[in-house]
């Protein structure tokens, strides 16, 4: 059966934007956390989406949104991939495809077509793309659609430096222009590892309360959850910890406990 082509589906007056999705899903359930779905490789595919599911279905209670990267992008095709985003849509929680878009524009619409044909509701880019010919009409088509559009500022990883941290002639750092760029452009959020509280700190200041900054990092790369929130983070992306832990509910549950008073 064709699916839906998503450029043809003007955003409907009573849908929800993605951000005012993900805000009110996290009012509801308390929770800040962003399940990353990353499950580890297996050269047998035919159980990846029932896999997922299950800890979907286990660990709900304690997330407000759910993040899927090439770990099932990669080996799904759009049907399981809708059928994963339906079961996340049930719970009444946002999907973001973490493809970190980094391309010129045409390329940039098609991919996105398929992933919100995939009932994907946000999509992460790359800035360093920049905005003409590049980033601009997918902006524009995601607004129109209320898709989310979440943007990379600095990554977790200690060679984020190398490019994210870089200083420019005149003084600023890599990052504080692609937080500007993320303002400029409207975006409904940022990434800001986990491991960079001040950068975090620094990015609170420079977006203001409008723009959310999602950071990945907390856990299996050593940055502190509780830390991050303190610190001006909105939303915790956590994988590892919780995907690959023996019991990803009692994970996801002791994280979401000690993270309830943050
Ligand atoms: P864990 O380290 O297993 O908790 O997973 C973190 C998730 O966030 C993975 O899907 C990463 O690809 C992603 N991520 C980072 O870890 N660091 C970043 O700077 C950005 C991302 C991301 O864009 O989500």
């Amino acid at each position: 059966m064709p699916f839906e082509n998503p450029i043809d589906v003007q955003k409907d007056k009573k849908s929800v934007s993605f951000k005012a999705l993900l805000e009110s899903r996290a009012k509801r359930s308390k929770s800040r956390l962003i399940l990353a779905l990353d499950l580890p490789y297996r050269d047998q595919i035919v159980t990846l989406s029932s896999s997922a599911k299950e800890i979907l279905e286990d660990t709900a209670e304690y997330i407000c949104g759910v993040k899927m990267n090439f770990h099932l992008i990669a080996p799904l095709g759009i049907n399981e991939l809708k059928s994963i985003n339906d079961m996340i849509s049930s719970y009444d929680m946002p999907s973001i495809a973490d493809v970190k878009l980094n391309d010129i524009d045409n390329t940039n619409k098609i991919a996105a077509q398929y992933l919100w044909s995939a009932g994907f509701s946000a999509i992460i880019v790359n800035p360093f793309v920049g905005y003409e010919g590049g980033l601009d009409l997918l902006l524009k088509l995601s607004k129109e659609r209320g898709k989310g559009i979440i943007s990379l500022a600095y990554m977790s990883h200690k060679g984020a430096d190398e490019g994210y941290g870089l200083q420019l002639k005149n003084g600023e750092s890599m990052y504080e222009i692609f937080l500007d760029r993320a303002k400029e452009w409207q975006l409904d959020g940022v990434v800001v590892g986990s491991t960079r509280p001040e950068i975090i700190a620094a990015a609170r200041l420079r977006l203001g309360p409008e723009i959310k900054i999602l950071s990945p990092g907390s856990g299996a790369q050593g940055g502190d959850p509780k830390r991050s929130l303190e610190a001006g983070s909105d939303y915790l992306i956590v994988g590892r910890s919780i995907i690959e832990n023996a019991n990803p509910k009692a994970e996801a549950k002791r994280l979401f406990d000690s993270l309830l008073s943050s």
